[in-house]
Order: structure tokens, then C-alpha cells, then sequence
């Protein structure tokens, strides 16, 4: 195994930090807790339309609900449990089509049995195992029967360890990737300065994976309240789920492939809505820039660097007093005149929101200056929370006191969506969702909220089940008023907290990281522990909010960022400035050619992205996912993924001019000199400060353009595949593209165009299939390079010879160069071109 970074996670096992755990006291896992009684034996069976449900000798029941062939819901209630409103704010897709199962039933067990997988519930103890159909092997099962403390509510689940299971998910954790022998807790918190152990932080996403021996299994866990996780942490003979309240209700996916778990995961809770291309390009943030002429002076200084810039945050000094939807007057006089400069440059803006809105009663008699427009609005419609005795939940975040709203109300989300009318007609692009975990400063810990009620459709539940989704419920409201606001655009959104099914509405970023080497290490598990948890657009901030960042920190950061799908520079308020420049030419330099490589693989990254879309397999992956039959994969997580085809091992330590990387079954190619090289073992490669080590899987068909200042600025003219055979001779790649920002691509208005590439006796042919949709890019040209080509003395365009050109030389045609690869340039015709190579 290559070996990674032997400090980094030492506090891996360090006891969780305090913030929330000191709510409840939870009593040491291992054997079931002393209040925690088991779920009483089998009595009844019942099928139902979509499954069967089971009732206990003590009145318990358990139903068990077909999904799909490979998705199967258990949801248990315990005796004297009020069977709550079968809702859940985390999963899109509660209707699915009927599936094929039956039932059969022994003295010892009942088994509800799927093409895929067999369902074997013990009848006493009742246990419940999931095993793979084809094979009959237990692949998931209960250590203990389901329990419950009618005392305090909280439930269990206990499954059993296998000796060399991996696990991975669980969203935003400051841990490792392979979440085996760790400890965590889901309650969204404020954790600034988070360093890896620290746990739980921003986000909740009670969805795990289980691997082993080949097989991938799922679990999601959809109960809000706050839950713990022990993957053998103190017992090593089982994973322990238990939640403080709320059912026990949970999915199970069967595998075996880490893809199709991820797929049907994303068909439960949602999938990310394809972003507006532009989004994916180079975004600078600051807390905060103002007034706005500083705003316009970074983004000059952008242009005039010649660094690409797509987007610029203003974070809350732009308000006034810290309120929401309004513009501080001295800093930003006239907001639609600064955004139509800054559009004009190429630049789009994105405002923070966050979800404190000031405190302000005013008489309604009193002078308009006295009233706040959204408070009182918010007031009269009766959407801000209130505490259990009829009185305001009145926290404090920026603006002084400040009351939430309560997004499980549709009316209320409307309102919120609706309030973003002013910004968007001003001109903002995107709204930044911060704080909403939530925070308030009076108390983190969720102590002094602990009696807030939410109307939650009417169930009227406690602040304890609602914690965990009220970011989720925000940024729903956020994104359903964008797209009702601005039914021609693409909404993007930026949010920090989240619950599973936030990939719906928003990007999210991992919050108040530090401008250390040991936080730039810890992206890799991040982002890849949030693809493997249906969250694909991903980043942090580079080089770190907290803290004052080397100038090699910030290089190195960059060149782990560039193929990160969310890519943004921000800083704290009393922090160093640390833009790409600020340490001299020298390294803005090796900044610059980061940022047009960002850009030159666009093409890529965007159909990446779109395939995501529909596929919910991330853009940022780690090797596990690509290669789950390769064990040195299995705990790798210095190195990582972009998709299919890109393996990016940056550079994690300071001082190092060097690294080993793991590379699985090859043949890879070099992706600076196109030279091959071989895979299955472990690579020494140089890595001077300007040098990211990047390498192309074979089999590869990698879609790029030219390089430019900002998304629109020019059309990929030409589009470059770059081809790259594997160990038989063949490659396959696509290319999406549409309009970047409407949502027409939905109705067709795309062009995806397949490329593939075949080596044949006496040389080789390469297809560019029929582009499907109906977008039309305009007239260009394609550059095909074949790396590690065959000799070739004619190349052949649908039959007709194509003329060989002098390097260097325009027009159509081929000319071989001199590192061995040979390329082809031609008008794309929009139909289907056949290139044959002899
Ligand atoms: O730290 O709005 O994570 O990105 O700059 C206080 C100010 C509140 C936290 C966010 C950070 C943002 C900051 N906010």
C-alpha cells in the first residue's frame, strides 16, 4: 500500500468532539444498552400490495417494502411507538414501479425474495439478513434484533463486522475514507477550524456502504435525529446505528457494484440537477470584499493576471446591518450597475444568505427606517419559529438577535423562495446559504432550542427531529424560488449544511476549513466520502479560510483543485489575503497554468457532470469506486479520481518534490508527455512544486478546448479527444455539451456526440458516432491526438484520403509528431465521420 500520510489521522479513534454529544448521553456501545429492549418474535405474517408486514408477539411491526428488485425498505415499530406520517423530507422518489417478490415462509424464518436479493427474517430472536439471490450468501445481518428505549425513544439496529468489510458515505465526516473501526455522530454543527477527527460538523447523511469480498451493499438510515455510527469502533463485532429518536427505518441496497448502489441511492433521495457550466469555472470569494469598487478591483486584477475568473462571492458586508435581501447603501449604491460591470467582464455573482433574519419589531406606526420589511412579512405570515410556549425562537447570528423561519412549511418556503426577487433582478447568479446548520450563537449545541417546534406537515415535531434537515428545507425553498423566479436559468446554490437529498438543490462546501497541509490531505476523503454519498458538486476552501497559507500551500492547493468540481478561493475576515497573486509572479505562474487546464478540460468535466446528473456516480472519485476488485483501493485516499478517466495524485506535504503513487491494472498514460505507462503497482514520480502528477486511464477518450478567461468567452473551437488505447487497442469517450445555463438541455436541446476507437489488423479506425440531440454548437473544428498510435502512412476520412500536413500547418488533415503521438484535424460535419488509419 503506498503510504499515505501517517499523521494525518491519528485522532481518528480521539473521542467525538463535544459540541453536540454532550446533548445525550449515550451509553458505550457493545453490548445493546441497558434500556434498549429487543423487538419481540415473529407472530404474523401479512402481505401486502408491495411487500410484507410483520406484527411481533410484543405488537411490534415490521414491514418490510419492495423498492425495486435491489432496493428493500425496513421500517420497524416498536410496541407503544406512535407510527408517525410516513414522510421524509430526504427522499424524491417515494413511488416506485412494482417489482416482482414473493413470499415463502418456514417454522424458523420468513423470506421475501427479489430477483436480486433474499430477505430472511428470522422468527425468534427476530433477525433480519440480506442475502445476494444468485449466490444465497449473507452479504448484511443483524447482530441483534432491532431495539428501542421506550424511555428515552432512542432506536438501534446492529449488524454484523465482517473481518475485512470496508466502509465508505456518512457525507461530510473529517475522517478517513474507510469509515471502518470509527466512531460517528449526525448533528449538523458550526465547527470553524474542524481539523480530522472533529465530529460531527456541517453535515448529516446517515447513508453507508458496506464492501467486502467484491460485494457492495447499502444502508440508508432516513431518520433525522440525532444518530451515532460505530463501524466496530468499541465492538468489533458489529456496526451500531442508533438515532435519539424518530423510527427505525431504513433501505437496504444490494449491489454488488458501488455504482448501481450510488445509482439507486440518487433515485431515492435525488440526484444534483446539472449546474449551469459556468459554475464549474474559477470562483474568488472573500469575507468580505466591499466596498464595490474593491469588488471590481479584484476582478481586474484577475483579467489583468490573465486567471481565468468565472464567479465573485460578496459575503455579508454587502447587507445592511447584516439583513438579509437588502444591499448596504454606502458600500453598494447601485448593485444592478456593479453586476452589469462585472457581467461584462465575464463575471458573475453570488450573494450569501444566511438564514438568521434580523430581529426588528417596529410599531406599525413607527417611520419606515424603523421597520424591516422581511421581518414583518415574515411575522404576519406566522413562518418564523416558535418555541413550545407560543414565543419567537429569538438566536443571535450576524444582525443581533435573529429568528429562523420554518422551511417544513410550503408557505413559508414559498415566501423565502420569493424574497429573492430583488437580488436576482439586480442581477445576482447564484445565492451562497450559509450558517444554516443552523447556527446560533447563543448555544450550538441544540440545548436552548430543544423545545423549538416545527409544523412538519402538520405532525408538529420537535427542534431534535428537525435539526438535521432544516438546511436541507432552506435550500429546497432557495432552489424552488430560483427556478420559479427564473424559469430560463439553472439555479446554483452553495450551502454548508445538509441532510441526505441536498444534492437536489445545492453545492455544498466543507465549511470554515484551515490554510494547513493536513486540511489540503483531508479534501481527498471529504470529497470522496460525498460522491460515495450522492453529493458530486464538492469543494472547499483553497487554500484554507482559517489561517495563513504558504505560498506552497496555496500552489499545491490549486493543483489539487483543478479537477475538484466546485473550485473557489475564500479567506476569513481576519485572515491574510490570498488570491492567486498574492505571493508573486513566480507562483502565480504555476497558479495560472492550473486554471487553464481547469479550463482546457471543461469539456470533460461538464460531461462528467452531466453524467452524474442522471447516473449520481460523482465527478470526484475515489479509486474504490473505479476499481472495487482491487484491494490496495480499498483504504486509498491520497490520490483520487475525476472520473472515468483522469488519476490525480497532488502533492500533500510541504517540502516534497516527490510522491508515491498507486496506480490499479493498466496501461496509464502520463497526461503531460502521453508516454505509457504501466499499472497494478505502486510509481516514484518527481513532483516539483509546478507539477501535479495526472495520469489517463487506457481506454480513455478525453474531450478538451483551448483555454480561456471565462465560460462563454469563446466556443470550444476546436474540440480536442484525446485518445489513449488500452492494453487491446481500444478507447471510448463522449462529449455533452447544451446551452450552459437554461434548462432546455432537459427537452433535447443537447448534442452529445460518442467517440470511439478500435486498432485493427494493419492499423486502426476511430468513429465518431451521430450526435444525439438537437443543440447545435455552430461550425468548428475536431482534433483527434492517438497516443501511442501505430505506424501510419494514410489516414482516410469516410473513405477519402485525408492530406498529411506539416506540423504547425492549418487546414484539414494529419501529421504524426515528435513524441510518437498523431493527430487529425477536421470540420465537425455534425453527422457520423469514420477515420481510418493504415
Ligand atoms: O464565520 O459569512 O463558513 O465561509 O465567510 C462566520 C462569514 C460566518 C461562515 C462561513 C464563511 C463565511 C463566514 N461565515
Amino acid at each position: 500500500m503506498p503510504a499515505g500520510f501517517p499523521s494525518l489521522f491519528a485522532g481518528r479513534l480521539a473521542p467525538a468532539v463535544a459540541l453536540a454529544s454532550s446533548l445525550l448521553v449515550l451509553p458505550a456501545a457493545g453490548a445493546p444498552a441497558p434500556g434498549l429492549q429487543p423487538i419481540g418474535a415473529v407472530a404474523a405474517v401479512a402481505a401486502d400490495a408491495r411487500g410484507a408486514t410483520l406484527t411481533c408477539a410484543d405488537g411490534a411491526t415490521v414491514q418490510l417494502t419492495v423498492l425495486a428488485p435491489d432496493v428493500v425498505r425496513v421500517r420497524a415499530i416498536f410496541a407503544g411507538q406512535a407510527a408517525a406520517p410516513d414522510h421524509s423530507w430526504a427522499v424524491d422518489r417515494p413511488d416506485w414501479p412494482p417489482a416482482p417478490w414473493h413470499l415463502g415462509e418456514t417454522a424458523d424464518a420468513v423470506t421475501l425474495t427479489t430477483t436480486d436479493v433474499e430477505v430472511v427474517v428470522r422468527r425468534s430472536p427476530l433477525l433480519v439478513e440480506f442475502r445476494d439471490a444468485a449466490t444465497h450468501r449473507a452479504v448484511n445481518a443483524d447482530e441483534r434484533p432491532m431495539a428501542r428505549d421506550p424511555q428515552t425513544g432512542q432506536v438501534e439496529a446492529a449488524k454484523r463486522l465482517g473481518l475485512d468489510e470496508h466502509f465508505y458515505g456518512l457525507g461530510e465526516k473529517a475522517a478517513p475514507l474507510d469509515r471502518r473501526r470509527g466512531a460517528f455522530t449526525m448533528w449538523n454543527s458550526d465547527t470553524p477550524g474542524y481539523v480530522a477527527g472533529t465530529d460531527p460538523i456541517y453535515q448529516s447523511v446517515p447513508f453507508y456502504l458496506g464492501l467486502e469480498n467484491g460485494t457492495a451493499y447499502g444502508l440508508f438510515y432516513d431518520n433525522a435525529w440525532r444518530s451515532t455510527f460505530e463501524f466496530g469502533h468499541l465492538d468489533q463485532e458489529a456496526v451500531t446505528y442508533r438515532a435519539d429518536g424518530g423510527e427505525l427505518n431504513y433501505y437496504y441496497f444490494a449491489g454488488p457494484a458501488l455504482k448501481q448502489i450510488l445509482g439507486r441511492y440518487t433515485e431515492l433521495t435525488g440526484r444534483m440537477p446539472l449546474p449551469p457550466l459556468w459554475a464549474l469555472g474559477n470562483q474568488q470569494s472573500r469575507y468580505s470584499y466591499y466596498p464595490d469598487t474593491m469588488a471590481e478591483a479584484i476582478v481586474r486584477r484577475y483579467r489583468a493576471e490573465q486567471l481565468p475568473l468565472d464567479v465573485l462571492y460578496l459575503d455579508i458586508h454587502y447587507m445592511d446591518g447584516y439583513r438579509d435581501f437588502t444591499w448596504n447603501p454606502q458600500r453598494f449604491p447601485d448593485p444592478k450597475g456593479l453586476l452589469d460591470r462585472l457581467r461584462a467582464a465575464g463575471v458573475k455573482v453570488v450573494t450569501i444568505i444566511d438564514p438568521g433574519v434580523k430581529y426588528q419589531p417596529a410599531a406599525p406606526d413607527a417611520p419606515a427606517a424603523a421597520h424591516y420589511p422581511v421581518f414583518d412579512a415574515g411575522l404576519a405570515g406566522n413562518y418564523f419559529l416558535r418555541r413550545r410556549d407560543g414565543s419567537l425562537w429569538i438566536g443571535r447570528v450576524w444582525p443581533g438577535e435573529a429568528v429562523y423561519t420554518d422551511y417544513t412549511r410550503a408557505d413559508a418556503r414559498r415566501w423565502w423562495g420569493d424574497l429573492h426577487r430583488p437580488l436576482l433582478d439586480a442581477g445576482v447568479a447564484g445565492i451562497w446559504d450559509d450558517m444554516n446548520e443552523p447556527s446560533d450563537f447563543t448555544d450550538q449545541t441544540g440545548r436552548s432550542q430543544a423545545d423549538v417546534v416545527f409544523d412538519d406537515l402538520g405532525a408538529r415535531t420537535p427542534y431534535a427531529a428537525n435539526r438535521n434537515t432544516f438546511a436541507l428545507n432552506e435550500v429546497r425553498a432557495t432552489y424552488e424560488g430560483l427556478a420559479r423566479l427564473q424559469p430560463d436559468r439553472r439555479p446554483f446554490i452553495l450551502t454548508r449544511a445538509g441532510y441526505a437529498g441536498v444534492q437536489r438543490y445545492a453545492a455544498m462546501w466543507t465549511g470554515d476549513n484551515n490554510a494547513t497541509w493536513d486540511a489540503l490531505a483531508l479534501n481527498l476523503p471529504m470529497f470522496a466520502s460525498l460522491g460515495l454519498s450522492g453529493e458530486t458538486f464538492v469543494g472547499a476552501d483553497i487554500p484554507g479560510f482559517i489561517g495563513r497559507a504558504t505560498p506552497e500551500l496555496l500552489v499545491r492547493s490549486y493543483e489539487l483543485a483543478c479537477l475538484v468540481p466546485l473550485l473557489r478561493n475564500h479567506a476569513a475576515i481576519d485572515n491574510y489575503d490570498h488570491e492567486p497573486w498574492r505571493f508573486g509572479p513566480a507562483y502565480t505562474d504555476i497558479i495560472r497554468h492550473y486554471l487553464r487546464l481547469r479550463y482546457r478540460l471543461l469539456p470533460y468535466l461538464y460531461t462528467t457532470m452531466e453524467a452524474a446528473s442522471r447516473t449520481g456516480v460523482p465527478l470526484f472519485r475515489p479509486l474504490v469506486l473505479n476499481f472495487q476488485d482491487d484491494p490496495n483501493t480499498f483504504n486509498l485516499d491520497d490520490e483520487f479520481m475525476a472520473g472515468d478517466a483522469l488519476l490525480s495524485a497532488p502533492v500533500l506535504r510541504p517540502g516534497v518534490r516527490g510522491r508515491e503513487v498507486y496506480l490499479p491494472a493498466g496501461p496509464w498514460y502520463d497526461y503531460g508527455s502521453g508516454q505509457t505507462v504501466p499499472g497494478g503497482r505502486l510509481l516514484w514520480t518527481e513532483a516539483d512544486l509546478d507539477r501535479l502528477p495526472l495520469y489517463v486511464r487506457g481506454g480513455s477518450i478525453l474531450p478538451s478546448t483551448e483555454a480561456m478567461d471565462f465560460v462563454g468567452q469563446s466556443p470550444w473551437d476546436p474540440v480536442r479527444f484525446d485518445v489513449y488505447p488500452d492494453a487491446q487497442g481500444a478507447a471510448a469517450g463522449s462529449l455533452y455539451e447544451d446551452d450552459g445555463v437554461s434548462p432546455a438541455y432537459r427537452d433535447g436541446a443537447f448534442r452529445r456526440t460518442a467517440v470511439t476507437y478500435a486498432a485493427e489488423p494493419g492499423g486502426a479506425r476511430l468513429t465518431v458516432a451521430a450526435p444525439e440531440g438537437r443543440y447545435a454548437p455552430g461550425p468548428r473544428r475536431f482534433e483527434f491526438t492517438l497516443h501511442a498510435a501505430p505506424a501510419v502512412a494514410a489516414v482516410s476520412l469516410d473513405g477519402h484520403p485525408l492530406p498529411r500536413l506539416a506540423a504547425g500547418a492549418g487546414g484539414d488533415g494529419w501529421w504524426p509528431d515528435a513524441a510518437g503521438a498523431l493527430h487529425v484535424r477536421l470540420a465537425d460535419d455534425a453527422q457520423a465521420q469514420v477515420l481510418t488509419f493504415r
